[in-house]
């Protein structure tokens, strides 16, 4: 019998106050997990506390930087203690600076690197080894449309990105011996904060430029939700995927595959 169950799974999600992280955390816990999520800061934590008191759901917040190593190496140390080793590792901490690349300051891309792609270097280390006393072990990372395309403004983004799908496939590479599967999720344009910019009405009511220039070129004619990435996510953790390893699970209503409406 396939088993999407998470059931006695101890399963951390990162950044997941709102939007794409609160939709997996939401998942897991509905599949049975004991969920653990992280902020940058106590504000967003507690807002994220209420949001998921609000739905009724049993979660433990923890405030960490996730670029910060002794900030994840504590916290980890804190989870292990008070709930139990991390089954289930899911990097959805992520940030985007959209700035023209000759316009960027060295530290404006790093800044971005190392929420996108160093801290989930950077978490990994820090779940694996016990994962491997375990025997088994589940790390996803999300990564983006990015870590195959790019577009204007989002260079150090879809570096960052385009690093973690080959940080995903070294990981799966280095430790698929140990019965540790890491894969990622690559959502396409979803409604969140980060994307809100894109899809702020024009003064005149009508569409953003970029929000129907999504639109067109998505076969599915929508923006994707939090929610579009539940099932996916829950897949990639249970027991049902544990052949599939360094794979990037497209969740982008079949964007990636379309060249795009041609002109009437
Ligand atoms: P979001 O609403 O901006 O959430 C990003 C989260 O990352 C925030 O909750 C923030 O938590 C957390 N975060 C940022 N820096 C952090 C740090 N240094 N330490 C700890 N947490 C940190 O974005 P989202 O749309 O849900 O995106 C979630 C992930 O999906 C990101 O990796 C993003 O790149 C990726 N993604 C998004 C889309 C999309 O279209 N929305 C598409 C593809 C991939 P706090 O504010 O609580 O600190
Ligand atoms: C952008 C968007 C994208 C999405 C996502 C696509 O500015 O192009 O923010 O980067 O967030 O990563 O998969």
């Amino acid at each position: 019998m396939v088993d999407f169950s998470l059931k006695c799974k101890v399963a951390l999600v990162t950044g997941a106050s709102h939007g794409i992280g609160f939709a997996i955390a939401e998942a897991y816990i509905n599949a049975g997990a004991t969920v653990v999520f992280n902020s940058s800061n106590p504000d967003s934590l507690e807002r994220g506390l209420k949001a998921y008191k609000e739905k009724g759901l049993e979660i433990r917040g923890y405030v960490c930087d996730v670029t910060k190593e002794e900030d994840v190496t504590n916290m980890v140390a804190s989870i292990e203690k008070e709930i139990g080793t991390i089954d289930i590792l899911v990097n959805n901490a992520g940030i985007i600076k959209r700035i023209p690349m000759c316009d960027m300051s060295v530290g404006e891309f790093s800044q971005v690197i190392d929420v996108d792609l160093v801290a989930p270097f950077i978490m990994s280390k820090a779940v694996i080894p016990a994962m491997i006393k375990k025997g088994h072990g589940k790390i996803i990372n999300i990564c983006s449309m990015m870590s195959e395309l790019g577009r204007e403004t989002v260079s150090a983004y879809a570096a960052a990105k385009g690093g973690l799908k080959m940080l995903t496939r070294n990981i799966a590479s280095e430790y698929g011996e140990y019965n540790i599967q890491c894969n990622g999720i690559g959502p396409g344009y979803i409604a969140t904060s980060q994307t809100a910019p894109l899809r702020q009405p024009q003064p005149d009511g009508s569409r953003h430029p970029f929000d129907a220039f999504i639109i067109s070129k998505t076969p599915a004619a929508r923006w994707g939700t939090p929610e579009d990435l539940m099932g996916p996510a829950v897949f990639l953790a249970s027991d049902a995927s544990d052949f599939i390893n360094g794979q990037i699970l497209y969740v982008d209503g079949g964007i990636l595959a379309y060249i795009g409406k041609q002109p009437k």
